[in-house]
C-alpha cells in the first residue's frame, strides 16, 4: 500500500465485494460427490455475472480432512480430492481473465498432525530438531500423565474436550486449540515464522492476490500458558485471555507484512479472521499506517443470539443488540480502520434462517432486506456461496445427517453429560456449521446439479424451488438483488466513502441509518423493517420525494415524512446534501 494514502477508503478493495467459495460444496466435476477446482472453473461465468471482484477459496491443500481442509498436511500443493497444481493454475488464470482476483485461505495457527513438520516434531522427541515448532509441555506436576487433569493447563479446545493431547512415546502433551489433529504451531520460534513467510511468497509468486488468515489473532500465546477461569458446563478453563490477541500478535503481523507483502507489485487483499477481537484492537490491526492487515473478521454480531451455555445455546436475536453492535463497529473503526461486512460463512448457519424469515412468504424478501442492510454499511461486503440465492438451513433429521467434527464432538460430549437427544439436535439444527455446507443449489435436478454422483452431505430438498438456474431467469430474484447491490458498490461512491449514522437505535423492528458522503455532497437513507408486520416510521427532514436507489419491493407512492414499510420491506433513498 502506498505511503501517501488518505485512508483505507482509498484502497482498491474499498469498493470491492468478496465471494467465498467452500470448494467441497460448490461444484463437483468428476462425480465423486465432492466439489473440486474444475467444478469452480466451470462456474466462473456465474460469479462474473454476479459481479463480485474477489474470490476467497476455503482450503484446497492436501489434508486428512478432519476439519474439512482446515487441517493442512502440505501448504504447497493441492489435495487430489480437489485436483492438481496445474488445475489450480488454470483456475487462477481463468479468474484473472474475467477481471476477478483470487485470495487463498491461510491456516497457520495450526497444521494437521499429519504434516511432516509435526511428525518430525513428535517423533524427534524432546530436544529434537523440530520439537520447538509446536507447543509441547510436560504433564502437570504430581499427576499421572495421560489422565484427566494431568494436562499442562486447563484450557478447553474449540471442538470440545481438552486443548492438549498426550504423546506417550515422549511423555509430553502438545497444544491444539482446535481438534487433536490440528496441533498449534509455535510462532515464538523464528524458524516457524520464516518458513511460513516463504510459503506465502511462493503463493504470491504463483499469482494469488492475497490471503484470508484463519484465526490469525490466536498465534501469540501468553508466556507460561496460564490456566483460565473454569467454565461450568464443560469443566474446562477458558484460556482465551491468554491467546486472543496475545502479547506478540502485532509484532508478528507487522513482521509478516514486511517479509511478505511490502513492495509487492500487484494489488493484494489481506483479511484476518479474529475471534474475540475488540473494536479498539481491530482499529489497530487495520490502520493502514501500521501495515498489518487490510481488514478483519470480527465475531460480536454473530454471538448476539447465543446464551450463556455457548454457541449451541440458542436465543432469539434482539434487533436493538444487532444495531448497537454493528453501529459500534461502524463508529469504532471510523476513518482509520476498515470493516469486513458479513452475515454468512462456512462456520455460520444460513442468515435467512437465522436473522430473517425463511418461510415461503418472506424468504426472498427478508434475504434481500438482510443483504441490503449489510451491503449499505461501510466496509467490504462478503457473500458466502448460496447466500445470493437465499439458501436456508437444512432439515437435518438425525445426528447421522451431520458431518462436521464440531457438531459430532458436541453431540458425543453432551450425550455423555446426560443432555437429551432432541435438545442437542435442536442446538445443532440452529447453529451447526453443516447448515452452510450443504451443496450449492445450481438447478432443480437430483442433487441440485452439484454432482452426478452421491454428494458427501445431503442436498437441501428445497433446491427444487431455490436454485441458481431459476433465479438467473427471474429479474426479481434474490440473485439479481445481490447483483444490483454489488453493482451499486462499484457505481455509488457514498457506499464506500459516506460516514455512518444510525437512526432510531432503540426501535425494536426498524433498522435505519444514513451514509453521508460530504466530499461528493450525497446522502443515502436506508430503511429496513425487520418483521412480518407493517411498520410506520417518521423520517428525518428533507427526504420527501427523494430518489429510490434500490428496494426489495416496488414503491407504491413517493416517500413522505411519515411512511409505512410493509413486512420485511427494505428501501434505500438518495439525495444531494452539501451543507451540514
Ligand atoms: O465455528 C466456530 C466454532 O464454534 C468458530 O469458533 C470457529 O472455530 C472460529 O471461527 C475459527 O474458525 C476457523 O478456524 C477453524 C475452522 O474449523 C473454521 O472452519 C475456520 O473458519 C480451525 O481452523
Ligand atoms: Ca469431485
Amino acid at each position: 500500500m502506498p505511503e501517501n494514502l488518505a485512508g483505507p477508503a482509498d484502497s482498491w478493495w474499498s469498493n470491492a465485494v468478496v465471494y467465498q467459495i467452500y470448494p467441497r460444496s460448490f461444484a463437483d466435476s468428476n462425480a465423486d460427490g465432492i466439489g473440486d477446482l474444475q467444478g469452480v472453473i466451470e462456474r466462473l461465468d456465474y460469479l462474473a455475472e454476479l459481479g463480485v471482484d474477489v474470490l476467497w477459496l476455503s482450503p484446497v491443500y492436501p489434508s486428512p480432512h478432519d476439519d474439512n481442509g482446515y487441517d493442512i498436511s502440505d501448504y504447497q500443493d493441492i489435495d487430489p480430492l480437489f485436483g492438481t497444481l496445474a488445475d489450480f493454475d488454470r483456475l487462477l488464470h481463468a479468474v484473472h481473465e474475467r477481471g476477478m482476483k483470487l485470495v487463498m485461505d491461510l491456516v497457520v495457527n495450526h497444521t494437521s498432525d499429519e504434516h511432516a513438520w509435526f511428525t518430525a516434531s513428535r517423533d524427534g522427541g524432546p530436544g529434537g530438531d523440530k520439537r520447538d515448532w509446536y507447543v509441547w509441555r510436560p504433564p502437570r506436576e504430581g499427576m499421572e500423565p495421560g489422565t484427566p487433569g494431568a494436562e499442562p493447563n486447563n484450557w478447553g479446545s474449540f471442538f470440545s474436550g481438552p486443548a492438549w493431547t498426550y504423546d506417550e512415546a515422549s511423555g509430553e502433551y502438545y497444544l491444539h486449540l482446535f481438534s487433536r489433529k490440528q496441533p498449534d504451531l509455535n510462532w515464538d520460534n523464528p524458524e516457524v515464522r520464516q518458513t511460513v513467510h516463504a510459503m506465502m511468497r511462493w503463493w504470491l509468486e504463483r499469482g494469488v492476490d492475497g490471503f484470508r488468515m484463519d484465526v490469525i489473532n490466536l498465534i501469540s500465546k501468553a508466556p507460561g500458558l496460564p490456566d483460565g477461569p473454569v467454565h461450568e458446563g464443560s469443566g474446562y478453563g477458558d484460556g482465551s485471555a491468554h491467546y486472543i490477541c496475545g502479547p506478540r500478535i502485532h509484532e508478528y503481523l507487522a513482521e509478516m507484512h514486511r517479509e511478505v507483502f511490502d513492495g509487492h507489485p500487484r494489488p493484494l487483499l489481506t483479511v484476518g479472521e479474529m475471534p474475540g477481537v475488540t473494536v479498539e484492537q481491530a482499529r489497530r490491526f487495520t490502520d493502514p499506517a501500521r501495515r498489518e492487515v487490510d481488514m478483519v473478521f470480527q465475531f460480536e454480531h454473530v454471538g448476539l443470539d447465543q446464551g450463556p451455555g455457548g454457541k449451541f445455546d440458542v436465543r432469539p436475536l434482539k434487533l436493538t443488540d444487532l444495531k448497537a453492535s454493528l453501529g459500534r463497529w461502524q463508529a469504532g473503526l471510523g476513518e482509520t480502520g476498515w470493516n469486513s461486512l458479513y452475515f454468512s460463512n462456512h462456520d455460520q448457519p444460513r442468515v435467512v434462517s437465522r436473522f430473517g424469515d425463511d418461510s415461503p412468504a418472506y424468504r426472498d424478501r427478508s434475504a434481500k432486506l438482510l443483504a441490503t442492510v449489510l451491503h449499505l454499511h461501510r466496509g467490504t461486503p462478503y457473500v458466502y456461496q448460496g447466500e445470493e440465492l437465499a439458501m436456508a438451513n437444512a432439515p437435518f433429521a438425525s445426528i447421522g445427517d451431520f458431518r462436521d467434527i464440531e457438531s459430532l464432538n458436541h453431540h458425543r460430549d453432551q450425550l455423555a453429560l446426560g443432555t437429551g437427544e432432541e435438545q442437542i439436535l435442536d442446538g445443532l439444527r440452529h447453529r451447526g456449521r453443516d447448515n452452510a455446507r450443504t451443496p450449492m443449489q445450481w438447478d432443480a435436478t437430483e442433487h441440485a446439479g452439484f454432482t452426478a454422483g452421491t454428494p458427501w452431505i445431503a442436498v437441501n430438498p428445497d433446491h427444487r424451488r431455490v436454485n441458481a438456474k431459476a433465479q438467473l431467469a427471474d429479474p426479481d430474484s434474490v440473485f439479481h438483488h445481490y447483483r444490483r447491490l454489488i453493482e451499486l458498490r462499484h457505481t455509488e461512491p457514498a457506499l464506500t466513502h459516506g460516514d455512518f449514522h444510525m437512526l432510531h437505535p432503540d426501535h425494536e423492528q426498524l433498522y435505519a441509518f444514513t451514509r453521508h458522503d460530504r466530499e461528493r455532497g450525497v446522502e443515502l437513507l436506508v430503511l429496513a423493517n425487520f418483521g412480518g408486520t407493517d411498520l410506520t416510521v417518521d423520517l428525518p427532514d428533507g427526504w420527501e420525494d427523494s430518489d429510490t436507489l434500490i428496494a426489495n419491493l416496488p414503491a407504491t407512492s413517493p416517500l413522505t415524512s411519515r411512511c409505512t414499510l410493509r413486512p420485511w420491506e427494505a428501501r434505500v433513498h438518495r439525495r444531494s446534501r452539501t451543507a451540514d
